[in-house]
């Protein structure tokens, strides 16, 4: 049966021609790796490349994504470059059986694109980054031609696949046994490669850790004002007071997480009517007085009722009072910059509104969280914080540089990305308990939750069943204006289906708008409800 045979030996010869692929891919990947170990951790390709995705997604779909997938959206990302990464090498490994240059030509097309994408990112330390990708996509050719000319040469008749032929040495090519002794020894290598990477990477960042084991942060100058007793409600389900630092939400751009050294990190400031710029040290800053303030941070990206919101006591020097020494004014004090933008050490950039940095509120370099130094994932070893702002123009992480400028002659990341220039917090309620389609027992139900208003304070928490009238929620202690409050409401539920809706009205006596809006431009608002079947 000529026929059916030469039909499975096509068969085989594709997969052999895939596999190569895969295995070119796989060899590009790992050698790129130990080359990123080298050079840079975020200079590996499918670092770079998410990066570049992440900086060219228009903001409705990056919101989907944050919707959809939370934290998980960067493992996502990532899983999904991998994925279009091995389809893409397995085509290339079966054209290669054809066309070997072709084949090879197409892997280090990739390692072009990953080179490109590097140098895009905005935390480009310069040519260096670029080498991950290319060596890697060298590395990854050399062995999909040397494989593919393997493959082509084994003749039809020597077997289908999964059969091993004793003999070996026709002198054309490999058989199947050598072509899986080459492909074997090859990922032996790679793997070797890509591990010994990692285990760089793991070292670089071994300073950083160190670091911030050592150090000792000092007792606060103006510690957090006593808690008072209610802030707290014994209601099962409500979201605590305190965020843990390993519940807090985690809103970044940042696929490797910056490890940065607090013994060599530096802290610039300068620009537009800085009349004595200066660069801090991390010393220099825990030799000022410290504040320690409770403040509840919020992502613009936070939908009605969602979780981008987390509460902390920090600890931190004033912002204010730094930019003052260097000789910075507000604009109602004359200064002519209205915008500080920041930069972060991944290049991130953030502005926020000089006036609002300096007009007295809490806004902080922070350096503790909870008790602790700032997690790596929340900014080590130093990040802004600005009571009232969304994070995005606000709350830079892993900062290193802030510069005085004005809103009319430079816009940030975000700003680029169709997110407003000034994005003070809305008013917000929240229903966490019961949760959404919850069956609670006839009777007493308790609704609870927390609203934030950060800045103003909230001075009042109504909630409505179905269609009937508002009713006023009891409220937990005010810790602070910055922080938000929690609330309760006990509802004698009847059977049936309910929906329950929140509002809440902000300390100038604003009540939150019933007002849908989407989170962009500038964060969302609306009244939060949920709907419960009583049993
Ligand atoms: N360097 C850097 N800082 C950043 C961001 C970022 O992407 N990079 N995201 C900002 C956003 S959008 C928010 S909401 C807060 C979130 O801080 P968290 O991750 O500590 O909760 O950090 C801000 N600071
Ligand atoms: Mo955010």
């Amino acid at each position: 049966m000529p026929c059916v045979s030469s039909l499975r030996s096509t068969l085989s010869r594709t997969l052999l021609g895939a596999v190569a692929g895969l295995l070119a891919g796989f060899t590009a990947l790992a050698v790129a790796e130990l080359l990123a170990g080298l050079v840079r951790p975020a200079a590996g390709p499918v670092t770079v490349v998410g990066g570049a995705v992440i900086d060219r997604t228009p903001a409705p779909l990056k919101d989907f994504a944050v919707r959809t997938f939370g934290e998980n959206d960067k493992a996502v990302l990532q899983l999904g470059i991998l994925v279009i990464l091995a389809l893409v090498a397995a085509v290339l490994g079966v054209v290669s059986l054809r066309f070997r240059a072709v084949g090879a030509s197409g892997v280090l097309l990739f390692g072009v694109i990953g080179a490109v994408a590097a140098l895009s990112r905005p935390d480009s330390k310069g040519a260096a980054d670029v080498l991950p990708s290319l060596v890697g996509a060298v590395a990854g050719a050399l062995v999909l031609y040397a494989m593919a000319g393997r493959t082509v040469r084994v003749p039809a008749s020597a077997g289908e696949l999964g059969v091993v032929h004793a003999d070996d040495g026709d002198g054309g090519g490999w058989h199947r046994r050598g072509f899986f002794v080459a492909a074997g020894a090859t990922a032996v290598a790679a793997a070797t490669a890509g591990l010994l990477g990692r285990h760089l990477v793991r070292r670089q960042g071994r300073g950083a850790v160190a670091s911030r084991e050592a150090l000792v942060l000092p007792a606060p100058a103006s510690p957090a004002p006593p808690v008072p007793g209610g802030v707290r409600l014994k209601v099962e389900g409500i979201t605590p007071f305190i965020t843990p630092n390993k519940d807090f939400y985690r809103v970044d751009t940042a696929l490797v997480v910056p490890k940065v050294d607090a013994d060599t990190w530096r802290l610039r400031i300068h620009g537009k009517g800085v009349a004595r710029p200066r660069t801090f040290t991390l010393d220099d800053l825990l030799a000022r007085p410290m504040i320690e303030r409770d403040i509840t941070l919020t992502c613009v990206s936070n939908e009605v009722g969602g979780p981008y919101a987390g509460n902390a006591r920090w600890l931190g020097v004033r912002l204010g009072e730094l930019l003052g020494e260097c000789g910075v004014k507000p604009p109602s004090g004359g200064g002519p910059a209205d915008q500080l933008v920041a930069r972060s050490v991944d290049g991130m950039t953030l502005g926020s509104p000089v006036e609002d940095v300096m007009d007295g509120r809490d806004a902080m370099l922070a350096v503790g969280m909870n008790g602790e130094a700032l997690p790596f994932d929340h900014g080590f070893p130093v990040r802004m914080l600005v009571p009232g702002l969304y994070g995005y123009v606000s709350a830079c992480k892993w900062i290193e540089d802030i510069e005085l400028t004005t809103f009319d002659a430079y816009d940030p990341y975000w700003v680029r990305r169709t997110w407003a220039r000034r994005a003070p917090i809305k008013t917000q309620s929240r229903i966490d308990t019961p949760r959404p389609f919850a069956r609670p027992a006839a009777g007493t139900v308790t609704v609870a939750g927390v609203a934030w208003a950060q800045h103003r304070g909230i001075t009042r928490v109504q909630v409505r069943i179905d269609e009937g009238p508002w009713q006023d929620a009891d409220l937990a202690a005010e810790d602070s204006v910055d922080t938000w409050r929690q609330w309760s409401y006990r509802w004698q539920a009847a059977p049936g289906g309910h929906t329950i809706a929140v509002r809440a009205t902000d300390g100038t006596g604003l009540l939150q708008t019933e007002r849908r809006a989407r989170t962009i431009p500038d964060g969302a608002s609306g009244w939060h409800s949920v709907f419960v079947t009583v049993t």
